[in-house]
């Protein structure tokens, strides 16, 4: 019989054990928790969801903000041995729906802010039997209604010990849409949070007990969850949760009053972060930075850099392999690039043949294996058998590795341009015209001329209280700085760019858009 192991056990109890029963785990805007009370804490939640008639192995999915009671919650259905499914918040209840009746979840919990999504998205689904909403009001469901207070009064007892479950048990569900087609769900074991504390938390972020982790990044993404559950928790860290969307004041006043000293972002907030020219020493107490979700831009690194003070560490993760699997290295940073394997992890660049690329320069297809990586989508058996590859995943991502080692994103496969006959790589033409002063964002997609040939047009938003110049000034300004085979052959300025719920921008609907 295999090992027992628990994950919730593994972040919250076992710290208790190793003495950090009174440092704080967590901040949130009502308070704080140490770690001996989220402990108690998430044994009571359990003990509520085992009430409401919650067992092993079943979902219980999540819509909620990043604060105390989702935090608790997704521990609580770890430690039931149930399975947490932390969903996005910025869904309709439509899109909702799709995601509570593939789950086949029984309990739904909802944060107030998103009762009328949460209505429309249990309304029907054969499985749901209970949906709890925190703070006063209920959802009007068939299903049995409760508020989070009523549901804890309505507890039979905490559950003092986890369920007994093992690495290899299912933990953690997270749904990716991708770019385009129905959400598929990314089913996690107990053993993959494990491995992300250990691999990327641990020996890339050189996350210590001291630590203090602010992300920009909400839990229900991987990279957030991760960010503010499984890396501060697995070393006795403290984790700032704030439910509010974030932007760059607000989360520079948190890192100054909370003395942050990770902070984890995105491009698309680093962009806007350097441009507000904030006081400096509101980031005085960080000492690293982390991006993901799309690769940073070298002068984004820089900018952070020069003005705030901090390195921030670009990688690339992925929904379905839990966190960073490629990363920058503190000190030893590459700017533009992504940076190097995380320990524990095996990186492959395939050509479209199947053949393994060996040397430098040559583009190819992002295979990784690692032990985090789920055990597959949930039901998508056609999904499946393109994506997991035995021990290989194919990430969809094009990647080149260079005479140093590192890997740079060159874009989605499915999104590299063939021009020509010529590869080209919009996330090169991207980068040159970002070096415009004028640009805030620079989409290049490939959109056919009247010959049914793919050229690259770039969709461009202007920085805040600037006009986008014209397309012949930024077409000469790449034909500047690239080979002149890869300059757009159009440019259309636009006020904002299409976005998936993880910022990922939607390039489909910029050719659909452009095709009307
Ligand atoms: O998009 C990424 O790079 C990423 C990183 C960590 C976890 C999840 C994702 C999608």
């Amino acid at each position: 019989m295999a090992d027992l192991f628990n994950a919730a056990e593994y972040l919250t109890a076992r710290r208790v054990d190793a003495g950090d029963g009174d440092r704080v785990a967590v901040h949130h805007p009502g308070g704080r928790l140490t770690y001996a009370e989220l402990t108690d804490e998430v044994r009571r939640v359990a003990g509520a969801l085992r009430s409401l008639g919650v067992r092993p192995e079943q979902r219980v999915l999540l819509v909620m903000p990043d604060d105390v009671e989702l935090f608790t919650a997704i521990l609580a259905a770890i430690w039931l041995g149930a399975v947490a499914v932390p969903s996005s918040t910025m869904l309709t209840g439509r899109e909702l729906s799709v995601l509570v009746r593939d789950s086949r979840a029984g309990v739904v919990i909802g944060g107030e802010p998103f009762a009328a999504a949460l209505t429309t998205a249990v309304d029907g689904a054969p499985d749901v039997h209970s949906v709890v909403l925190t703070g006063q009001s209920r959802v009007d469901t068939a299903a049995r209604s409760l508020t989070w207070d009523e549901m804890l009064a309505a507890s039979d007892g905490p559950v003092d010990a986890p369920y007994g479950t093992w690495d290899e048990s299912q933990a953690l569900w997270l749904y990716t849409s991708g770019t385009t087609g129905k959400p598929k769900g990314a089913m996690h074991r107990h053993a993959d949070i494990r491995s992300v504390a250990e691999t990327y938390g641990t020996q890339v972020l050189g996350i210590e007990p001291d630590d203090v982790c602010l992300s920009v990044a909400k839990l229900f993404f991987a990279y957030g969850i991760g960010n503010s559950m499984f890396f501060p928790l697995s070393v006795g860290a403290s984790a700032v949760l704030e439910p509010s969307r974030p932007n760059p004041d607000l989360y520079s006043r948190l890192a100054e009053q909370h003395r942050a000293t990770l902070f984890f972002a995105v491009p698309s907030f680093w962009g806007p972060m350097i441009a507000a020219d904030l006081p400096p020493e509101r980031f005085a107490t960080v000492r690293r930075g982390a991006s993901a979700g799309e690769a940073l831009p070298a002068r984004m690194f820089h900018g952070v850099r020069d003005r705030y003070g901090f390195e921030v560490l670009d990688g690339i993760g992925s929904t379905e392999a839990l966190h960073i699997f490629i990363s920058n290295r503190p000190g030893e940073v590459v700017p533009g690039s992504s940076g190097f394997p995380v320990p524990g992890y095996q990186v492959e660049l395939r050509r479209t043949d199947g053949s393994v690329i060996t040397g430098a320069g040559e583009s190819g297809m992002l295979f990784i294996s690692g032990d985090s990586i789920c055990t597959g989508y949930w039901c998508r058996t056609d999904v499946n058998r393109l994506v997991f590859h035995g021990e290989w995943m194919r990430t969809g991502d094009q990647y080149v590795r260079g005479e140093d080692g590192s890997y740079t994103c060159l874009g989605r496969a499915d999104d590299v341009l063939k021009v020509g006959g010529i590869w080209v790589s919009p996330s090169e033409v991207e980068v040159r015209l970002l070096e415009h002063p004028s640009l805030a964002e620079a989409v290049v997609v490939g959109l056919p001329d009247s010959d049914g040939l793919d050229k690259p047009v770039a969709f461009v938003v202007a920085r805040d209280g600037v006009e986008a110049p014209d397309a012949d000034e930024l077409i000469a300004f790449c034909r500047d700085g690239l080979a002149a085979f890869k300059r757009p052959r159009a440019v259309i300025a636009v006020d904002e760019l299409p976005k998936t719920a993880t910022g990922k921008i939607q390039r489909f609907r910029l050719r659909e858009q452009a095709a009307t």
